[in-house]
């Protein structure tokens, strides 16, 4: 049966377009309009993005719009903001929004002002972190603290890993910050290895307080303070954040001690709850309420602008274009800020997880593609490496080249530099370098058919001024409101994770075998029951 998305009539009018211009290319679509860079432009919340690198005409980002109003995307919009249960496979309401929302507002969900909840926990997350800055708050043995250490995983660790990277500019020195998310223990030793426990705080990030990985992790953080500084020491150098206060009981934490957050906030929408607890004691409260008002300035932008000038609407259709018309299957991000390094890590989870899905909301099973890949790393490193593969490679990879007008460290010649590749990266991507041109080079003859440039691949730039606690909240915020712009076209829940839920409990079956002193019997098929044997017998060599 054809899936709705594939009979809406803007999908069948995209299909008989995209007939008729997949082979157009950008130079023509250049050449025939002089205007095309303010046409394909937007602005929102000090982020201009430049999308007219994308092989689209006015009729493509008619249609687009077309397909978005069919789709229902402003409805579905308004249901998420005004705290419906969107995500049905959970049967919970997505309201990630409502944790950068202004204390003097109010949203009641199931008979509750989420509202007054989240500015309850924030208030607390000063107070705790105004304490720990100053000093006030002191270890077991008296000492202030001078090093925090975030536990957990994926969602409770890439949000906070990449803001800490984002914002160290603004964050306070003589504070160290450490993230351990990997169940691998060379990665708990690394980052203790250099500190020491009456000086340390652990905050343990979990939302259901059951990960296996974290709690691994926060069991062997006990060990390091307890072995030196007794079990009393846990009240002074353990914080949780967490839902589930129950587990964080029996783990020993004082829930006085705990910072909640609720279950309409999907673990990798949740840097901006008390997941956020490292930003904040990094970059102190003040900053983190801005990267709050950057957050809520774009969900605005998005909840208000008409879609023609919506600009995670604008992204996100144009990547559905790309990734459903074209088939290209890869999106790439490339931010030309060094602070940005970890942002693709955390673009990676967002975008994935919550667009990798391969039925429709009612259970069917879907017949185009959703989910692309996501993957990047800063510019100009990644230009030394794999833009080959993008500039004359067969695969064709959408790039999305983020760069900023000022440095937040300007020396000398270093940031002209930088930032014009953003532009030449763009601009060489579009329009490549055809035979005539390497040829007019001087090229001998042998060599020409290998540095010509086909051009043709499209590019979004995102420019913005300097990157701040607020720029940076725009920017998430964009990326997740873009997410959520495919995955309602997609007709897809975004919001749950049920491949990755199935990997929480597969390993736990094998790891009694792995353990065991007694040879197991193993009935797993032939290539994993071989493995495990193999691990066996080198473990105990
Ligand atoms: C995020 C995912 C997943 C989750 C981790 C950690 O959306 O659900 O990445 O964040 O598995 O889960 P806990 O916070 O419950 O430990």
């Amino acid at each position: 049966m054809t899936s709705r998305l594939r009979q809406r009539p803007a999908w069948r009018k995209l299909e008989e377009h995209f007939e008729a211009i997949k082979d157009v290319h950008l130079r023509e679509l250049f050449a025939d309009d002089p205007h095309r860079a303010t046409k394909f432009s937007a602005e929102a919340e000090g982020i201009y993005l430049d999308f007219s690198k994308n092989r689209v005409t006015d009729e493509t980002m008619a249609l687009l719009m077309q397909l978005a109003r069919e789709s229902g995307l402003e409805e579905r919009r308004d249901a998420m903001f005004n705290g419906a249960h969107i995500n049905v496979s959970e049967d919970r309401a997505v309201l990630h929004v409502a944790l950068r929302m202004p204390a003097d507002t109010s949203l009641m969900v199931d008979g509750v002002d989420v509202v007054a909840q989240v500015h309850g926990v924030l208030a607390r997350m000063r107070d705790f972190c105004v304490n720990v800055r100053s000093g006030q708050w002191k270890g077991a043995t008296g000492k202030p603290i001078k090093n925090v250490v975030n536990v957990g995983i994926g969602g409770s660790d890439l949000g906070p890993v990449m803001a800490y990277e984002a914002l160290r500019h603004y964050s306070q020195r003589d504070l160290t910050l450490r993230f351990v998310s990997n169940v691998d223990s060379t990665d708990f030793a690394e980052a203790v290895r250099d500190l020491v426990p009456d000086e340390t705080l652990f905050i343990i990030s979990s939302k259901t307080f059951t990960t296996l990985e974290t709690l691994t992790n926060a069991r062997s953080a006990r060990d390091w303070v307890t072995t030196t500084l007794g079990e009393h020491a846990v009240a002074r150098h353990f914080v949780a954040v967490s839902t589930n206060d129950q587990l964080v009981a029996e783990f020993g934490i004082d829930t006085s001690n705990m910072f909640g957050f609720w279950d309409w906030v999907g673990g990798r929408y949740s840097m901006d709850s008390a997941i956020g607890l490292s930003t904040m004691l990094a970059v102190g409260p003040e900053h983190f309420d801005e990267l709050l008002a950057g957050f809520h300035a774009m969900d605005e932008h998005f909840r208000t602008a008409p879609l023609e000038k919506n600009v995670p609407a604008l992204m996100g259709l144009l990547g559905l274009w790309n990734r459903d018309f074209f088939g290209f299957a890869s999106v790439g991000v490339m931010p030309y800020e060094q602070y940005l390094k970890r942002l693709p890590a955390y673009l990676q989870q967002l975008t994935m997880e919550s667009n990798g899905k391969h039925v429709t909301l009612e259970g069917e099973v879907v017949d185009y593609d959703t989910g692309a890949l996501y993957w990047g790393e800063p510019g100009t490193n990644g230009q030394h490496s794999f833009y080959q593969l993008i500039h004359q490679g067969t695969a064709i990879v959408p790039v999305d080249l983020i760069g900023f007008a000022r440095s937040l460290n300007p020396i000398g010649p270093h940031h002209d530099i930088l930032s014009s590749n953003v532009f030449a990266q763009a601009e060489a991507l579009a329009f490549g370098k055809t035979e005539a041109q390497v040829r007019a080079e001087g090229t001998p003859e042998h060599v020409v058919a290998h540095r010509v440039m086909e051009g043709n691949r499209p590019t979004n730039v995102l420019l913005c001024e300097v990157l701040t606690p607020r720029l940076l909240g725009s920017l998430i915020a964009l990326y997740e409101h873009l997410v959520f712009t495919q995955g309602t076209i997609w007709d897809i829940d975004s919001f749950d994770q049920w491949g990755v839920e199935l990997g929480k409990v597969l390993a736990v079956r094998i790891i009694p075998e792995l353990e065991a002193s007694e040879e197991p019997v193993l009935d797993h098929d032939s290539s994993t029951n071989e493995l495990i044997r193999r691990y066996r017998a080198w473990k105990q060599r």
